[in-house]
């Protein structure tokens, strides 16, 4: 087993990390910018290195210096967290060719699964379904044209490189589509240097249901079920839960199998996320994301299986020791993503935390890298803590959800608290009655 990991990355899941490694009898190594010399993970990982200054171009996202990093403290592996280098296949590659384990899936399935063509071509091939649209990349305007006759309006450009939103672009009928092209291109071209587009189908009020996998990269593979994350802001999911108010038993284990027979087909290794848009009962596999992800707490606490433990004993290339009928999914967990932003605007809210009282008890998990005197930096996500209920069921989670957050008190700064208090008060919210387009309506309206 690795006797130093390396985490490249800060705030909770650094700390998230730390943790794992810790019970796993593994040594730390935290990396931090100029701006995080206070913050927690570098407090309590085993040692410290600072890698640059505190924009993250030059520290988080430092190749040079993180490697440079490992290398000097003698670690055998680097965990990446999500965000940052999570999904760089570049990184994953120059920390294998220096000898250390990169902890996730190998430099060419990320390759893969971050060109949205090739693998959406990839599902295609292993007979999971996908958003009825274009086979690979559209080039031309005329052949957008003929595609989206055949597709039917309205279609969706995306853009090859995209995820999160950015080159995408709906032309609701031919009159609209000659624009979208080029809209979705030019911006395509602008944020990933790379003007690939392809056409789907624009489903108009889906569910984000995604599956949790797990695969040893020897052919085992298992799910952990799924997560609804329909709950979001500008691509910015601010609650998730598991397991999804809108699948039945039957369903649920139908995106379920197709996850995990995907993931051993493929000799995935490590944990991975499948992404499936939901509607009128059929899902439809949209994007794979190779990284640990910051909703992955909702899933451990319905299955009571550490996620990081299992990423780092893969990596240190043990079986994947279970099967899926040794996966237990039970009861019901919600997390709320906790930022310093004023919850009405949006607008960050760094600054010094003067108090800080988290919620305990039964079923209540906390992760944050926040404390009392603690200053909040401007200069990365407003993330500060992800507050995770358990409860038997739905209902008796969001009872203890609602108690938790009357507990928490984070004084100092604005946080995200008080509209996670409203909308799981919400009668449609309450009765898991909503989609993507859900919440945009709820902030936009009284307020
Ligand atoms: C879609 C879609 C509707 N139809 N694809 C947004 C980001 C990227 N990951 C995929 N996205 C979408 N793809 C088709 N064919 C709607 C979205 C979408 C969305 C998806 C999941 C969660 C939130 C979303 C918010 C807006 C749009």
């Amino acid at each position: 087993m690795f006797e130093k990991i390396l985490i490249a990355n800060r705030g909770e899941i650094a700390l998230r990390i730390h943790r794992a490694c810790r019970e796993m009898g593994i040594h730390t190594v935290a990396v931090h910018s100029t701006a995080d010399a206070e913050a927690m993970h570098v407090r309590l990982a085993d040692e410290s290195v600072c890698i640059g200054p505190p924009s993250a171009r030059d520290s988080y996202l430092n190749i040079p210096a993180i490697v440079s990093a490992a290398m000097i403290t003698g670690a055998d592996a680097i965990h990446p967290g999500y965000g940052f280098l999570s999904e760089n296949q570049n990184f994953a590659s120059i920390v294998e060719e220096h000898g250390i384990t990169f902890i996730g899936p190998s430099a060419e399935h990320i390759r893969v699964m971050g060109d949205k063509v090739a693998a959406k071509a990839e599902m295609v091939r292993l007979g999971v379904p996908v958003v009825p649209g274009s086979d690979g990349p559209v080039a031309s305007v005329a052949e957008a044209r003929t595609t989206a006759a055949d597709v039917g309006y309205p279609v969706l450009i995306k853009a090859s490189g995209g995820g999160g939103g950015k080159g995408m672009k709906v032309a609701r009928d031919e009159s609209e589509l000659e624009d979208a092209f080029t809209f979705a291109r030019t911006e395509a071209k602008a944020a990933f240097g790379n003007d690939e587009v392809y056409i789907e189908k624009f489903l108009d009020k889906p569910r984000h249901i995604e599956v949790q996998v797990l695969g040893d990269g020897k052919g085992a593979a298992v799910h952990l079920g799924e997560r609804d994350c329909s709950l979001q802001r500008s691509h910015q999911k601010l609650l998730e839960e598991a397991p999804s108010p809108a699948l039945n038993a039957s369903a649920r284990e139908a995106i379920g199998k197709v996850a995990s027979d995907a993931t051993a087909e493929l000799n995935y290794q490590s944990a991975g996320t499948m992404e499936f848009l939901y509607e009128d009962g059929a899902f439809y596999f949209i994007e794979m994301n190779t990284r640990l992800q910051v909703e992955h707490p909702v899933t451990e606490m319905i299955s009571g299986i550490d996620l990081v433990r299992e990423q780092i004993r893969i990596a240190d290339g043990a079986a994947l020791g279970m099967t899926q009928s040794d996966v237990k999914l039970e009861g019901h967990a919600i997390e709320c993503r906790i930022n310093a932003e004023d919850p009405t605007t949006f607008r960050p809210s760094p600054g010094r935390v003067t108090e800080y009282h988290p919620p305990g008890g039964l079923g209540v998990r906390v992760d944050s890298g926040l404390y009392s005197g603690y200053v909040v930096p401007p200069n990365y996500d407003s993330l500060v803590a992800k507050l995770i209920v358990h409860g038997t069921n739905r209902n008796e989670c969001l009872m203890r959800l609602r108690r938790a957050l009357e507990e928490f008190v984070i004084g100092g700064i604005d946080t995200t608290i008080s509209l996670h208090g409203q909308i799981i008060s919400d009668q449609s919210f309450i009765n898991g009655d909503y989609d993507i387009k859900w919440l945009e309506s709820f902030v936009g309206v009284d307020r």
